[in-house]
């Protein structure tokens, strides 16, 4: 068994509860190849990555598409020797001023530009359903770095990337959605760099998610790029937050020859607060202290950051943070202390407009959470089904809205691969390694809608007990399917999956009225039983209407009509949970899917309360309106 990261094991002591670090080490579904969660966590987390000094190599990048996987593999089908540099790192210009007859079956440094980060679906109509591999190139100098360390960090690239710097590899990551970083310091020069990234969207039945999800694949490197410098031994990571008994709790990581012994002092001035200590041998250090009575916290309608900065030895990290408590007691989920009832919308990581790109800066992300907010007068929103931009995420944390952030472990995964298992808790690693002190979150959701079966429980299992030995302070969830029968002549639905006991908020997605043949005007008289005491939110439902097409006739589907009385029916079985705390309707905008295609539709899920445009549709104002008077309820 491979030694553990010691930072992995200082936050399972720090999180499990006393006397239970062990147990919660032990992996109910450890791979039999004996991986450990050593082998599913990032080797440098560089906490705050995004904002950390440094440079972006986002703007202008070459593209070539690659639908042979030439520049992987030889023309026998073997691969090209990594450490020996590759087909299209080739510097084609200077390799022709030395032999002008040289042939060359790619050209990257001539081939076409785009702007990074975005997605190829974009660049070309040629590129427009494109799922395979592509190279991209940029050249750059390097910045001024003398004695300091380089690291390359891609905030996501769609699905697997690998990257070569200068000839040489620096690594491969896998997972569409989440940050990776790899030192360069040793192979970075000071003019002309080549860095080369090979993009593969590629997904197989070993994949997370597999081939066949309801959105859009949005490959390429959809996140920006940057090279963070740090000094020799920097903060690698760093655990700010509110415990349930009214503390400050901070631990801080070092990385670097000088982490043993090093003094770290954490300091929060609004509140005149410091916190001092001097890491152990691994570099590593916990402290702790009472809030002040003037620490104003975190909430959707307090929205309060407060500057906090992590100084060790020569290296200084700041955020902006909020601190609040989440937990649940009974049927209850309770911010900082209060009952809270969860006014929510799901969303998909997709921009307002056409434009096939996927790129969230933060007037998109303002813009999409502000409809929620101020749009739908809520207060918590469900960031499906995979890790959105930490763009968002600081967003929802200084606008003010709850987040349910999620990992695509979707529909048909393959539960009974060791593999697999380690590349969705890989991804939930790096999901919660960067997301760890943002106030906003408070669900960590590990899937969506999978089938029941043996080896799904013990996968789910293990990934919420990932989730907890990583961050103990926050909810674990999934989005379950249920079990509906008639009784009596009503729609039953019994919440009986196993998981449930692994969980701490139950969340159904329901969609009686749309799919199967159980008819809106029956929803409302619903029964819902659950046996387990616990909270339970919607977190799907919903009816496709095209923005416009109204049938007041015959209230078909595909019309407003329809998605008017759908909510009406749904709403209307809510109200009558007496377990359900909230709701996140399927889905704020209408988002792409391939496998849409009715003339309604024509590769659009439409199941918005907004076109993808962010035109209202009139159930829009039915939520808007049932969330308005829940909020005056509570
Ligand atoms: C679901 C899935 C979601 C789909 C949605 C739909 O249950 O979780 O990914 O997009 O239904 O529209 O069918």
């Amino acid at each position: 068994m491979k030694v553990l990261k010691h930072w992995v094991l200082a936050f399972v002591m720090a999180t499990a509860p006393l006397g239970a670090p062990m147990a919660v080490l032990a992996n109910p579904a450890a791979p039999a190849d004996n991986a450990t969660y050593a082998d599913v966590t990032p080797q440098y987390i560089l906490v705050n990555g995004d904002l950390r000094t440094g440079v972006s190599l986002s703007g202008p990048w070459h593209w070539s598409l690659d639908p042979y996987r030439d520049g992987l593999y030889d023309f026998h089908g073997k691969p090209h020797d990594p450490t020996k540099g590759r087909a299209m790192d080739i510097s084609v210009a200077d390799a022709m001023a030395k032999n002008p007859n040289a042939l060359f079956e790619h050209d990257i440094h001539r081939a076409p530009v785009t702007q990074v980060p975005g997605s190829w679906i974009g660049y070309d109509p040629e590129t427009r359903h494109y799922d395979g591999l592509m190279w991209y190139l940029k050249t750059f100098d390097a910045p001024a770095r003398s004695g300091k360390r380089v690291f390359l960090r891609f905030g996501a690239a769609d699905y697997r990337a690998d990257v070569y710097l200068n000839g040489r590899k620096v690594g491969s990551h896998e997972g569409g959605f989440t940050p990776f970083s790899f030192e360069v310091t040793d192979i970075l020069r000071d003019k002309d760099n080549n860095l080369i990234v090979a993009v593969d969207s590629k997904r197989s039945a070993d994949t997370v998610p597999p081939t066949i999800t309801d959105w859009e694949t949005y490959g390429g490197i959809t996140r920006d790029v940057r090279l963070v410098i740090t000094p020799q031994t920097f903060v690698d990571d760093d655990f700010i937050r509110l415990t349930k008994d009214g503390r400050f709790a901070v631990d801080v990581a070092l990385e670097g020859a000088g982490k043993a012994g090093t003094a770290v002092e954490v300091a929060i001035p609004a509140l005149k607060l410091t916190l001092k200590g001097t890491t152990d041998a691994h570099g590593r250090v916990s402290l702790s202290a009472a809030a002040p009575k003037s620490l104003k916290r975190w909430s959707p309608d307090t929205p309060v950051l407060y500057d906090v900065t992590v100084k060790a030895g020569d290296d200084t990290v700041s955020d902006r943070i909020g601190f609040r408590t989440i937990e649940v007691r009974g049927a209850d989920i309770l911010l900082n202390g209060e009952p809270i009832y969860l006014r929510g919308i799901s969303l998909h990581e997709e921009e307002f407009g056409t434009s096939p790109q996927r790129i969230i800066t933060q007037s998109a992300a303002r813009a999409l959470l502000g409809e929620i907010k101020y749009g739908l007068n809520g207060n918590y929103v469900r960031l499906s089904h995979y890790p959105h931009s930490e763009v968002m995420t600081r967003m929802a944390d200084e606008m003010g809205l709850l987040v349910w952030s999620e990992v695509p472990v979707y529909w048909t995964v393959k539960f009974d691969s060791p593999t697999v298992l380690k590349a969705a808790q890989r991804m939930q690693a790096e999901n919660i390694l960067r997301d760890r002190n943002r106030a906003s979150i408070i669900i960590w959701s590990i899937g969506n809608e999978t089938p029941i079966s043996d080896a799904r429980n013990s996968f789910y299992t293990a990934m919420a007990q990932h989730a907890r030995a990583i961050d103990g302070t926050r909810l674990v969830s999934a989005a379950l399917l249920s079990h509906r029968q008639i009784v009596d002549g009503r729609i039953d639905i019994t919440i009986d999956d196993p998981i449930v006991s692994e969980l701490d908020v139950l969340a159904v997605n329901t969609y009686n009225g749309w799919y199967g043949n159980d008819k809106i005007e029956d929803v409302p008289n619903t029964v819902w039983h659950s046996a387990s005491g616990k909270p339970l939110l919607l977190s799907e439902f919903g009816a496709d209407a095209q923005y416009g097409h109204f049938d007041a006739d015959h209230h078909s589907r595909f019309s407003e009509d329809y998605q008017v009385d759908f909510y009406n029916g749904t709403l209307a079985m809510a109200d009558k949970i007496p377990f359900l705390r909230g709701m996140s309707p399927w889905i704020l905008k209408d988002f792409r899917s391939p496998r849409r295609q009715t003339t309604w539709q024509e590769g659009w899920n439409r199941k918005g309360l907004v076109s993808e445009t962010g035109q209202r549709k009139r159930a829009f104002f039915v939520l808007s309106e049932y969330y308005r008077k829940k909020a005056a309820e509570h």
